[in-house]
């Protein structure tokens, strides 16, 4: 196996015995032949000409096999299995619509068994492209496609959906087969990715605010009821909106994990009083946390952390894009309903969470709440009250090294205030930095997507104070990362010409120091320093 595209690959360079997330040299290699099974797919697509918008069902499971793939999503090499020869059937189904002459490999492959799928696929691996520049470059816009498609389908489960994002789809994932294609058609390539991105986010934004409203400043309690309990985790709200319908009236609460937070934040979802508050912390601590909670979790995406104990294991149940072995799958009807009745059941059966946190955090700063307190936040600027903002969005991570941001939030002085998103924000959301005149310093905007309204508050600010580039506002990026949604966020800041980013704990294993360089000298990207030397880097001393 050879897999590299999170921020934990080992030795910062690949994954290739076992994954350092403990994804197997099977799994590893049935999601490398699914994404080239989807190549297969956008090959025909794109050189049959055919009209994207056009395919709904091939869309769908489009999306759901790039979900499939990203980082801690989907462990069970069935479904893998599965959704293989569904998208090899797709593609059959797509060729006999269009004559396409001399069909490569990627168009005519056939697999039916696992042991022939594990054959195949150990020859179209990352690795299958030997110039190194050509495979870094291919590799990030794929794990960038892996990210917008992620967005893609919560706005599609919410009825919204753009064309132009699965013709982008389908175009990009065939451009990393065209070996015509230069260096520097594959890093403009690599900045349209970050241009569909932005798309994609401000598509689910329109999904996510049309149906839930707008974020507002919300109270969320940390502590714990005395009711038996589901957590749900990973990001898809429509799955928390069904959960609560469903355990409403029955004695069983629900409460968040990790990047379910941000739901708290939404008008919608304050009426259920069983939405009982926030379990726990980032994705990475859920070995320890699933233990004491208790009941049952639904994980609606990743980050799924294999369990360490039969008794948690037992206790887990996915829906979309996220499995585990043996473990129950819920797949919604024809109308997107889904029965949660056996997780509830369940639940009934079980005690309480044990408390491990008690209070209340604060967050629902995404663009809406932010546009509302404009006045206040322009005027701390001008008199000086607020001297600088640091963009700390992303994603939490195991590494030691992340400990830097807990420690860079506590260091930062006072006049400065941090704009949050993602995972990332549990290294300092409960350090209880203060305010700056009301102003909280640590303004949480949502989930990983919502680093698109980051985007909009910036560009607001420049508005506000009449500057041309975003660049010449008072704001940093000191940002971590993780898995493939990071990348396509980072993609989207780079095509909007956000300069100077800093990323880490470290830089893409994926990046060749070709690559690296080009985004260093075009976008002043850097990697993270020590805290007193960043700090004084950013605050210019
Ligand atoms: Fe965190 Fe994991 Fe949000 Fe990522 S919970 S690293 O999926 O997309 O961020
Ligand atoms: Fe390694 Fe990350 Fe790939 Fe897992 S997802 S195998 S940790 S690079």
């Amino acid at each position: 196996m050879f897999c590299f595209q999170c921020q934990e690959t080992a030795k910062g360079t690949g994954c290739t015995v076992r994954g350092v997330c403990g994804k197997t040299e099977d799994i590893a290699k049935l999601q490398d032949l699914l994404i080239y099974t989807l190549k297969g797919i956008a090959y025909v697509v794109t050189k049959g000409k055919l009209d994207a918008g056009k395919l709904p069902d091939i869309n769908r499971q489009m999306l759901n096999s790039l979900f499939m793939t990203i980082t801690n999503a989907n462990w069970d090499g069935m479904a893998l299995e599965e959704q293989i020869k569904k998208m090899l059937a797709f593609r059959n189904e797509l060729k006999k619509t269009v004559a396409l002459p001399d069909l490569p490999d990627v168009a005519t492959f056939e697999v039916d068994t696992r042991e022939n799928m594990l054959d195949k696929a150990a020859s179209v691996g990352i690795l299958a492209t030997e110039n190194e520049d050509v495979r870094s470059l291919q590799q990030t816009i794929t794990y960038g496609v892996k990210g917008m498609a992620a967005y893609s389908e919560h706005a599609l489960l919410l009825g919204k959906e753009d064309p132009e994002i699965y013709a982008f789809i389908y175009e990009a994932l065939a451009a990393t087969l065209d070996d015509t294609l230069s260096v520097d058609d594959l890093v403009a390539l690599t900045l349209k990715t970050g241009e569909y991105g932005v798309k994609a986010m401000a598509l689910l934004d329109e999904a996510n605010t049309s149906k839930y409203g707008n974020p507002e400043i919300t109270e969320v309690n940390i502590g714990v009821r005395k009711n038996p309990a589901i957590l749900i985790t990973g990001h898809d709200l429509t799955d928390l909106e069904q959960l609560l319908e469903q355990t409403r009236g029955t004695g069983v609460d629900v409460y968040t994990h990790s990047e379910m937070l941000p739901a708290h934040y939404y008008p919608y979802f304050k009426k259920y009083d069983n939405l009982a508050g926030n379990y726990g912390n980032a994705w990475w601590k859920q070995v320890g946390e699933f233990e004491s909670f208790h009941g049952p979790i639904l994980f609606t995406t990743n980050c799924l952390v294999p369990p360490r104990s039969e008794e948690v294991k037992n206790r887990i149940f996915t829906t979309n894009s996220a499995g585990y072995p043996g473990r129950s799958h819920i797949k919604a009807d024809a109308n997107g309903k889904k029965d949660f009745s056996e997780i509830i059941a369940l639940a009934k059966t079980l005690p309480a969470p044990d408390e491990i946190e008690t209070g209340s955090i604060v967050g629902g700063f995404a663009h809406n709440q932010v546009f509302a307190l404009a006045d206040k936040v322009v005027e701390a600027v001008k008199s000086g009250a607020i001297k600088k903002f640091f963009v700390m969005a992303g994603c939490d991570g195991r590494m030691k090294s992340r400990e830097y941001y807990t420690e860079f939030a506590q260091k930062l002085p006072q006049d400065t205030v941090i704009l949050t998103a993602g995972c990332a924000k549990y290294r300092y959301n409960k350090l209880n930095l203060g305010d700056i005149g009301g102003i909280p310093r640590v303004l949480d905007a949502g989930q990983c997507n919502d680093c698109y309204s980051l985007v909009l508050i910036a560009l607001k600010l420049k508005e506000a104070f009449g500057l041309d580039d975003v660049n010449q506002l008072p704001i940093a990026f000191n940002i971590a990362w993780y898995e493939q949604k990071a990348v396509i966020v980072l993609l989207a800041l780079l095509h909007l010409n956000v300069k100077n980013i800093h990323l880490g704990p470290t830089l893409p294993g994926f990046l060749s120091p070709n690559v690296a360089k080009v985004l260093v000298d075009t976008f002043g990207i850097a990697g993270m320093g020590t805290v007193d030397d960043d700090m004084k880097l950013f605050m210019g001393a």
